[in-house]
């Protein structure tokens, strides 16, 4: 097979609580840790992907839990090429934070592709942020939206496999070198 392989670093970011790691653990490990302990520092998390015949692998960022005390380093985001901005739809105060972190994003790498996450669509009468809330702050972005739950694995995989397809074509697009091996 003539595959191509590529390495995207892709960010999580988002308010600390709302899933980044289950999302990531659940996509590279496919399973969910109720007790999930937050550690301090960046982990890393990779995983390859095939998109449309293309093998990518993801090196994805999660932040570890610092950014309940302080804002993230410029050395975490340095390099980032895609990145999900991830809130809680049971709480309201994580997608007040949305525009903050695109802004965070933006800042530090540029127009990278970024995709709106809502996370915990599993806890059903908990939810105070509506879909169609979301969508339209998603339009506002320029994002596409999707909406996930870590613990039954809903839509886990096809976002962070959409990230990869657009990092992919936004690469192709602006003609820069992909980073290849
Ligand atoms: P973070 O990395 O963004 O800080 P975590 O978030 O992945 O650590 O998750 C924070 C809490 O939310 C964890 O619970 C975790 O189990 C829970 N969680 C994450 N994703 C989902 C989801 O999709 N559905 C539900 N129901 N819970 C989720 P604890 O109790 O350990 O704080
Ligand atoms: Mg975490």
């Amino acid at each position: 097979m003539n595959y191509s392989k590529y390495n995207f670093k892709v960010l999580v970011v988002g308010d600390g609580g709302v899933g980044k790691t289950s999302l990531t653990v659940r996509f590279t490990t496919g399973s969910f840790r109720e007790d999930y302990l937050s550690t301090l520092g960046v982990n890393f998390y990779s995983k390859t992907v095939d998109v449309d015949g293309t093998l990518i692998k993801l090196t994805i960022w999660d932040t570890g839990g610092q950014e309940r005390f302080k804002p993230l380093l410029p050395n975490y985001f340095k390099g980032g090429q895609g990145s999900l901005v991830v809130f809680d739809v049971t709480n309201p105060e994580t997608f007040r934070s949305v525009e903050d972190w695109v802004e965070q994003v933006r800042r530090y790498c540029g127009d990278i592709p970024i995709i709106l996450v809502g996370n915990k669509i599993d806890l059903l009468s908990e939810r105070k942020v509506k879909h169609e809330e979301g969508v339209h702050l998603a339009e506002k972005l320029g994002a596409p939206y999707f909406e996930s739950s870590a613990k039954t694995n809903e839509k886990v995989y096809d976002v962070f496999v959409f990230l990869a397809s657009l990092i992919f074509k936004y690469s192709v697009k602006k003609g820069s070198e992909l980073r290849s091996w």
